[in-house]
């Protein structure tokens, strides 16, 4: 009996640390929830929130970690136009590649805004990426050589959608205009809580 009472005094023990743990702020989960660093996405009053992309992929990458698809996550830090380490440029120069942006929160979509700051702009399709990867797209185009000002924000205004989106595909065609690489800095997504 002495021994049962012991083993539930350490069971109670170990329950009480494991909703410690749970609920303490390191941890990144609360019963299953992630916790969203509150610093790290700004929400406006308004709900409207505004963020930077927390991960990236790309068909492919000129060299990694400079020039990588990571370069394109964070706020933008490529202050002028040229050939820089950080934004993403794809291994080719003349190639069509694609770039998969995900974000922290789920918005339902009002706009994205590509920071773009070499050779703008070869943008020619940008995608929202649903259950499944599901793509709907909201913006469909021909490359159109923009000199000035670069670097370059392609501004794609989103009627607002439905559903709740957190990851977003860009396509660069970089074989129409001859210019060479299409190089993207970071890339903000838009959008309501609800
Ligand atoms: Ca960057």
């Amino acid at each position: 009996m002495k021994i049962l009472q012991i083993s539930r005094f350490v069971f109670s023990l170990i329950l009480v640390w494991l909703l410690l743990v749970a609920c303490s702020p390191d941890s990144g989960q609360v019963l299953g929830a992630t916790i969203i660093p509150t610093d790290a996405v700004p929400i406006l009053q308004s709900g409207q929130v505004r963020q930077w992309a927390a991960g990236a992929e790309a068909s492919t990458e000129f060299a990694d970690p400079e020039w990588a698809a990571i370069q394109a996550t964070d706020a933008p830090n490529t202050t002028r136009c040229g050939d820089y380490q950080t934004a993403w440029a794809s291994a080719g120069s003349d190639t069509v590649d694609t770039l998969v942006l995900t974000y922290t929160l789920s918005v339902h979509v009002t706009g994205i805004n590509i920071v773009q700051s070499f050779n703008p702009n070869q943008v020619s399709k940008v995608e929202l990426l649903g259950v499944f990867d599901r793509p709907t797209s909201v913006y469909d185009a021909q490359p159109n050589q923009v000199d000035q000002p670069c670097p370059y924000i392609l501004s794609i205004p989103v009627e607002k959608t439905d559903t709740q989106f957190n990851k977003i595909r860009i396509t660069v065609d970089q074989s129409i205009l001859g210019l060479g690489w299409n190089q993207i800095d970071a890339v903000e997504l838009v959008g309501d809580l609800e």
